[in-house]
């Protein structure tokens, strides 16, 4: 074999396999910034360019000579197997999206090395075949990376202010209403935590919540009532230690809301609690009560302390919220101990002007992160 006969051969799949790397690279660059993946994305893409020149010198400029996409039979192709049903070209997933572009990169060295051989070109066809298997690396990686990714979000949400939407008895004002005020002030994560009204009227205010949550890009946890967080469309729930084992929670959770993300949190008062937690699979821990508090009536565990939010800040790695009396006066001593966000109820629901004091504490939190 001649190396015009393979020309325009080598010069779709250089194309094609530069094209599925810039894919992987853009999305690595701009859409979830991993400087790692997206370097060698790009690394793998010049060299897959300029190696081959290298190689053979004669090669850039055959390729662009002999190139045909006008009487490519290739467009046809695919428009006559899309009709039939037998390719589709939506990628509904990232992960689809993804993976449909390392499998096009993988054939199109596979295609390239292949002609190398025909050609007597062993050089050629073992750079080609390198890179084939750098790619099934690279596919893994991108994988897993893309995996961790709703993970990060919820790591990056919970920092800050963790807001409390309870009735304040205090003040008489509603779980929405409050629900609403930490929202408007920036909070990033809210946490609904009613206990005394009916369900129906708790599943219409995740309604709100959730919908208002979801415009600014922040996540709602509802407390205890996995029914209600997997019915309004919230994005998690948080469990007590006598609350629905976290396990069924999963098991529940995957079952009706099957592929999409959904957090599970739950409250630790100890270390034993806080590694069973993380062992059972949650997502984030609540980590208190770091001081004496009155919020919490049925709460019959002594106080943990700041020594325990040390700990948990350092060695587990999972997300933590720090709670339990917890206001504008202490608040920096916990930051201080490690932790990355923190939760307020009575500190700041009866606020007289909920949405300015909420946001000048997220502002001071955010400052000391
Ligand atoms: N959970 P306040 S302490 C709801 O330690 C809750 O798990 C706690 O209210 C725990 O900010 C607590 O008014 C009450 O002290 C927090």
């Amino acid at each position: 074999m001649e190396l015009p006969d393979f020309a325009r051969l080598l010069d779709a799949n250089l194309n094609r396999v530069c094209e599925g790397l810039r894919v992987l690279e853009d999305y690595f660059r701009f859409a979830v910034p991993d400087p790692e993946l997206a370097t060698r994305c790009k690394s793998l893409r010049h060299r897959v360019r300029h190696e081959p020149g290298r190689l053979k010198p004669d090669l850039p400029d055959l390729l662009w000579t002999c190139r045909d996409a006008v009487s490519d039979c290739g467009p046809a192709m695919s428009l006559r197997l899309q009709h039939q049903g037998e390719i589709a070209h939506q990628h509904s997933t990232i992960r689809d999206l993804l993976m449909a572009n390392c499998k096009r990169i993988q054939e199109g060295l596979r295609s390239l090395a292949e002609a190398g051989r025909m050609l007597d070109q062993s050089d050629l066809a073992r750079f080609f075949e390198d890179m084939r298997y750098q790619t099934y690396a690279l596919e893994s990686d991108c994988l897993a990376a893309i995996a961790n990714e709703p993970r990060t979000r919820l790591a990056a949400a919970l920092r800050g202010l963790y807001g409390m939407a309870s009735p304040d008895p205090a003040t008489g004002r509603s779980a929405l209403a409050i629900g609403l005020d930490l929202l408007t002030a920036g909070v990033s994560v809210l946490q609904y935590r009613n206990k005394t009204a009916d369900t129906v009227d708790q599943l219409a205010d995740c309604q709100v919540l959730a919908a208002a949550c979801h415009e600014q890009g922040a996540i709602l946890i509802v407390n205890d009532r996995i029914d209600i967080a997997l019915t309004s469309g919230a994005d998690g729930v948080h469990l007590g230690q006598e609350d629905l084992p976290v396990g069924v929670a999963r098991q529940l959770a995957v079952k009706v809301r099957p592929g999409q993300p959904f957090w599970i949190g739950q409250s630790t008062h100890n270390l034993e609690q806080a590694r069973a937690a993380a062992a059972a699979g949650c997502d984030y821990i609540g980590v208190g009560p770091v001081f004496a508090t009155t919020t919490k009536a049925d709460l019959r565990v002594p106080v943990a302390g700041l020594e325990y939010v040390r700990w948990s800040a350092t060695a587990l790695d999972l997300p933590h919220v720090a709670i339990g009396g917890i206001g504008p006066g202490n608040f920096e001593q916990v930051i201080a101990a490690g932790a990355r966000c923190c939760a307020m109820i009575s500190a700041i629901n009866q606020q007289p002007d909920l949405v300015t004091s909420a946001q000048q504490i997220q502002r001071q939190m955010l400052a000391l992160l």
